[in-house]
């Protein structure tokens, strides 16, 4: 099989420091988790942006510093997020993406996300899928319902985005697809061949989808954006305690973990000079 490519999503946007004490927020912060899960076995770091308040913001210069302070310590992927907070408009979302990031996330699709919409029109979504293909950046579908898979494929055929694909499967939204593993089997038989896929169980999905994804070849996403807590009523101590469990399982179950670089040619992603 090939090599186990660990997500860290380090801090979400709705998310906060009231319900987690150790919620990384600054760009300091957000740099020492990054770093943190990267020597724990995290390739890709998910991050979005925050101000010194804690406020999720998409301001590109926000995500520089972000950027640049990751780089400083680590060579993990960072993805940036084009979904932002259920409260933003699409144009606040896709500011980030003048930054050029190597990787950024493309929902492509609308859903119910709790009591809020996360809303995603089509023009938006072919907005931000032509400005990561004319920059040279790899999109990650995110998949928060079997229908956006549809959506991501209609792209394809408009040109807009190019096989193969790499998907993440959000499940366990109240909203969207459960996080059960017969819903994550018919996720995966509806890609095409070819494409790569992470899995991202949120809440207490977290764990048994983390260990799906290490069994059936897929990558997996885990962080406190997803989950607070590492076993019932313990609040995990960071993200780096999610990553560190995820490399245990996947040592037990013979799955070795792509580095950085790795990850970089598996997904075809050119790295930034
Ligand atoms: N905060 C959610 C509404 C993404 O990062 O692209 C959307 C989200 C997905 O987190
Ligand atoms: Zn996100």
């Amino acid at each position: 099989m090939e090599k186990l490519i660990i997500t860290a999503a380090l801090d979400g946007a709705e998310v906060t420091r009231a319900q987690h004490p150790a919620l990384p927020v600054t760009p300091e912060e957000l740099a020492v988790a990054a770093q943190e899960a990267a020597e724990a076995g995290a390739s890709i770091v998910h991050v979005h942006a925050r101000y010194a308040d804690g406020t999720p913001t998409q301001d590109a210069a926000v995500y520089e510093e972000i950027i640049a302070r990751i780089a400083e310590r680590s060579d993990v992927i960072v993805q940036v997020s084009t979904g932002g907070a259920v409260t933003m408009t699409a144009d606040e979302r896709g500011q980030v993406l003048s930054l050029r990031p190597e990787m950024a996330t493309l929902t492509t699709g609308t859903v119910n996300f709790g009591r809020d919409v996360f809303l995603n029109r089509p023009d938006d979504i072919e907005r931000f899928a032509e400005k990561m293909r004319d920059g040279g950046i790899k999109p990650e579908i995110e998949v928060f319902d079997v229908g956006m898979i549809a959506g991501a494929l209609r792209l394809v055929k408009a040109g807009l985005l190019t096989l193969p694909l790499h998907f993440d499967f959000v499940m366990g939204v109240p909203g969207g697809i459960p996080g059960e593993i017969e819903h994550l089997m018919h996720l995966i038989r509806s890609i095409p061949q070819g494409c790569t896929w992470t899995v991202a169980g949120i809440g207490r999905a977290q764990l048994p989808l983390a260990t799906a994804g290490i069994l059936l070849g897929g990558h997996v996403r885990v962080g406190l954006e997803d989950n607070l807590y590492y076993s019932k009523g313990r609040l995990a101590k960071s993200n780096a305690e999610f990553v560190e469990r995820v490399a245990r399982l996947a040592a037990e179950l013979g799955r070795e973990l792509a580095t950085p670089a790795e990850a970089r040619a598996m997904l075809g992603i050119s790295p930034r000079q």
